[in-house]
């Protein structure tokens, strides 16, 4: 079928999903916004420069095998049987455990469901993980406890203008979902941030605490809630359990205490929770401001019980939600790319899930591997004695975006076979041993989930350049050529949506009613949707939360310190996020000349007093220290900063990536990494400095 000249779509990037219209001019693709619910008419900057993406300079046309050190191209049938033959080899000297996968959450629904059906069945590997780990995988955990069923916000978005009040704790979405603020004109906002972000700027509330301390602010404002007589005893009562010992938690979290340890004064955790409790609709959500720690599960948690104890969840027009991150950062974290995980969100250990997968799939289920190790337990050991020898990258870009950067980066060069397909030599593509070329978001069909649980189609307007092909027909051939039969592997996204919906049926994230012909007659499904005549789940938990009992639980917290301390000789809080302009690793963005002039290279804003005191004016280049590496950052000056916080986007590449400072520790039940804080020092950089040691050396010149 020809691709038609026009279509209506979804944007390439984040979780928000705008609606948007793409037309196939002479000279290009031309991108407009639809009144979609989300969008409503408006695009953030990456939106509308997106169609930039599918013509940059170098993207990747045909496949490359490395031969005598450098990538050569070759053709798919040599680059497919070279990725099987060396799979083979490792496995059979290493069993099937040698290789791995990493996976993506902005890969399609069909993409992440074909995935992890791939790493199970043809490479035969428990071995899958994914960067959904590094992004909102703290509040899943601490969702799924709490509620019982994991999905980012479990309302539509649409909801949020009619609350009093919205808590944002860590999360700046004038930067990171611009339009999600067309939603947020009418609430107040309180912002929890260690800086004074676009958002905290917009807020009637920000709370500056100093990153790692946000477990304490909450269980503060529990305290408050309690002792000031803001609990909602009813809601309490009859939708809850485990209150009590919260409660008890709470009370040595008295504010004058939570003060000492965050900087946030009495009054204004009073104030937060006044306006919270005294709103008729109000809502709770985090972002990777307070989950990316060590804690970010507790911390959560947290927020969970501040928010329980006000009675807002599962209530008409209040809430507690995550705001998840990537395209489909939602889908993605339900069909199996995860390392415990089969799809319908199911687990990897339940009997009952494997029969249900193995049923669909054809296969014993004794053929199932049983769970993996997480995304950066998976990139630390790669290598190593116990690790992969063989790692299959599809959708991320860890030599940037990983923890603890430049040991990432050893790990991978130390692999006997890195292959890696992507649409641009990503800054790990560059340090592979195969690049597999793939289309990209407007040259293929599939489904997307939104951060509200909404299932959307992507639509394709042109076909991909040069040799590219799509994810499914990569690992179709690949499979076949690991002696799998090919229609295992179906290569047409409506054709693996069908499966999805057969392996989901009857799991959590339930899709079996969901169907392309009901997308694109234009209904909105959220999940879970189990018949074709069920009109989707908009709002989950209105009359009991997803446990065999109904109510949602408390979960008792306690606070504790990030997991490296500032000290004399790394006396800051180094912390890293984003800015508008550039998308994760900025492996795309860095490519589209607009967004790259808008941000051209790393930096780290500071404050005066500490810039002056490490000897810096505005402008200035600095080198920024931690235990695991150095980094070079131009200094920006910024008033509001905390005099002990220093912030680094994560975007650049090379001697510029924050990633190069950021703690590996991980939380014990998301396994989420440290992104958040780290102990830092600011130094001028040496007009010629020597080449960064250990870890920060850049292997990939
Ligand atoms: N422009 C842009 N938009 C994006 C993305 C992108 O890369 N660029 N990525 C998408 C993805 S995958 C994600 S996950 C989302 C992320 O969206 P956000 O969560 O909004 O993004 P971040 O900038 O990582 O973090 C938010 C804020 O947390 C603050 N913060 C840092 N440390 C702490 C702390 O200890 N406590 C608290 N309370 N706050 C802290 C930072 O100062 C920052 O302003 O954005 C999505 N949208
Ligand atoms: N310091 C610090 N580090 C962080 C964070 C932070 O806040 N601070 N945030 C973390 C978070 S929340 C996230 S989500 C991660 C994200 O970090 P990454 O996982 O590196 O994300 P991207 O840069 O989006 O990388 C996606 C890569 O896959 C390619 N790609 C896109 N779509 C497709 C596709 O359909 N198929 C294939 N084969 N390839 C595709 C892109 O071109 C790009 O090279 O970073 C994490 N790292
Ligand atoms: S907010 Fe997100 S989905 Fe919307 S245009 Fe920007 S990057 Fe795209
Ligand atoms: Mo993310």
């Amino acid at each position: 079928m020809p691709e038609p000249r026009t279509t209506t779509t979804h944007c390439p990037y984040c979780a928000l999903q705008c609606g948007t219209r793409l037309t196939r001019e002479r000279t290009g693709v031309v991108v407009e916004p639809t009144d979609f619910p989300v969008n409503r008419g408006g695009l953030c900057q990456k939106g509308w420069t997106a169609p930039a993406l599918l013509d940059v300079p170098d993207r990747l046309l045909h496949p490359m095998v490395r031969r005598g050190g450098r990538l050569r191209a070759v053709d798919w049938d040599t680059a497919l049987r070279t990725v099987a033959d060396r799979v083979r080899e490792l496995q059979a000297e290493h069993g099937s455990d040698a290789v791995g996968v990493f996976g993506g959450g902005g890969l399609t629904n069909e993409k992440s469901y074909l995935l992890g059906k791939f790493a199970r069945l043809a490479l035969g590997t428990s071995r899958i993980d994914y960067n959904g780990r590094f992004c909102m995988s703290s509040a899943a955990a601490a969702g799924t406890a709490a509620f019982g069923s994991d999905r980012g916000l479990p309302f539509p978005v649409t909801d949020l203008g009619r609350a009093g009040v919205v808590l944002l704790a860590g999360a700046n979405p004038a930067e990171t979902m611009p339009p999600l603020l067309r939603h947020l004109t009418a609430p107040e906002l309180v912002v929890i941030d260690p800086r004074r972000s676009a958002t905290a700027q917009r807020a009637a509330l920000h709370l500056q605490p100093a990153p790692g301390t946000d477990l304490a602010l909450a269980l503060g404002m529990l305290h408050i809630a309690v002792v000031d007589g803001w609990v909602d005893g009813d809601y309490v009562r009859d939708r809850t359990t485990g209150f009590d010992a919260a409660r008890q938690r709470a009370m040595s979290w008295w504010p004058e205490r939570v003060e000492r340890i965050t900087g946030v004064p009495v009054r204004a955790q009073r104030a937060a929770v006044r306006m919270l409790a005294r709103a008729d609709r109000a809502y709770v959500l985090t972002g990777r401001g307070a989950e990316q720690h060590a804690k970010g599960t507790d911390t959560v948690a947290g927020f969970i019980d501040l928010a329980l104890a006000l009675g807002l969840p599962g209530r008409e027009g209040s809430g507690y939600g995550c705001l998840t991150g990537q395209g489909n950062g939602q889908g993605g974290r339900e069909h199996g790319q995860k390392a415990d995980q089969l799809p319908g969100y199911r687990s990897i250990t339940d009997p009952a899930a494997r029969e249900h997968v193995a049923g669909v799939w054809g296969v014993p289920p004794e053929s199932l591997p049983g769970p993996g190790i997480s995304a950066y337990e998976l990139l630390d050991a790669a290598g190593a004695p116990g690790g992969v020898r063989g790692l299959l990258v599809f959708g991320s870009n860890p030599v940037v975006s990983a923890p603890r950067a430049g040991h990432v980066a050893e790990r991978l060069a130390a692999l006997d076979l890195l292959v890696v397909a992507d649409f641009v030599p990503s800054e790990t593509a560059r340090a592979a041993d195969v690049v597999l070329p793939v289309a990209q978001w407007a040259e293929e069909d599939g489904t997307v989930t939104n951060l509200e649980g909404r299932v959307l189609r992507r639509r394709r307007v042109r076909v991909p350049p040069g040799h590219a092909r799509s994810d499914l027909e990569v690992l179709h051939g690949l499979a076949r050529r690991l002696g799998e039969p090919g229609h295992r592997y179906p290569t047409t996204p409506r054709e693996v949506f069908e499966e999805l919906r057969r392996a989901s049926a009857g799991g959590a994230a339930d899709y079996a009613g969901i169907s392309y012909e009901r997308l694109d007659a234009g209904e909105a499904l959220h999940w879970p949707c189990p018949a074709e005549d069920h009109p989707g789940t908009p709002r989950l938990f209105l009359d009991r939360f997803a446990h065999p009992d109904g109510r949602a639980r408390f979960a008792a917290v306690e606070h504790r310190p990030a997991a490296e301390q500032v000290s004399a000789e790394f006396p800051l809080h180094a912390t890293t996020g984003r800015v508008l302009a550039h998308y994760q690793s900025g492996a795309q963005t860095r490519r589209i000349p607009e967004l790259a002039a808008a941000a051209p290279e790393a930096f780290v804003e500071v404050h005066p007093d500490t810039a002056r005191r490490a000897g810096l004016a505005d402008g200035d280049l600095a080198l920024v220290s931690s235990a695991r590496g150095r980094t070079a950052a131009r200094v920006r000056l910024v008033d509001s900063m905390r005099v002990d916080t220093v912030f680094l986007p994560f975007h650049f590449p090379g001697a510029g990536r924050a990633n190069l400072l950021t703690n590996p520790a991980l939380d014990p039940r998301s396994r989420m990494p440290e992104f958040k804080v780290a102990a830092a020092r600011l130094d001028p950089l040496p007009a010629d400095p020597a080449p960064p040691a250990g870890d920060a050396a850049e292997v990939f010149a």
